[in-house]
């Protein structure tokens, strides 16, 4: 399993508000390069298919629906220990956990519009990534 791709996407609030360059910036000034990048939109059945592990959530329709709502960038990053170094740089789920500087904490709203998303474990950002560049990975 390859320890130095994630699979990242930028979810639709930040594209609606114009935010998407500075969170690239953010992401290549810390030292990760783009491997692979979209600009497209999930239908409710992809967003789904893509959030299927929080089916039995309270949430899921809703994180679906809200998924869905709009266009999101699709993107495969290589670092080394990639996983591990995005989860760090979006910081936590809910913006108000997250650490000051994090991408979750300058831009999320809420623990739902929390505007971006990353893998967690070498084994997702595989699956991630060819969920949406099936003929790259
Ligand atoms: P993660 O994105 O930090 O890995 P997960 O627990 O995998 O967090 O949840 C996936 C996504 O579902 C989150 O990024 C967020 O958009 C949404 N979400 C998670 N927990 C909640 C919640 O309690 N209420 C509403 N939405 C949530
Ligand atoms: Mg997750």
């Amino acid at each position: 399993m390859q320890n130095n791709i994630t699979f990242s996407m930028v979810k639709p609030e930040i594209i609606k508000a114009g935010n998407l360059g500075e969170i690239i910036t953010q992401i290549e000034q810390n030292g990760f390069r783009i491997k692979a990048l979209k600009l497209t939109q999930l239908s409710i059945e992809d967003a789904k298919k893509f959030y299927a592990i929080h089916q039995a959530r309270p949430f899921y329709q809703d994180l679906c629906a809200y998924m869905a709502s709009g266009p999101i960038v699709a993107m495969v990053l290589e670092k080394d220990d990639a996983v591990a170094s995005f989860r760090k740089l979006i910081g936590a789920t809910n913006p108000v956990e997250a650490l000051p500087g994090t991408i979750r904490k300058r831009f999320g709203k809420s623990i739902e519009e929390n505007a971006i998303h990353g893998s967690d474990a070498d084994s997702n950002a595989s699956i991630e990534a060819k969920f949406f560049f099936p003929d790259l990975y």
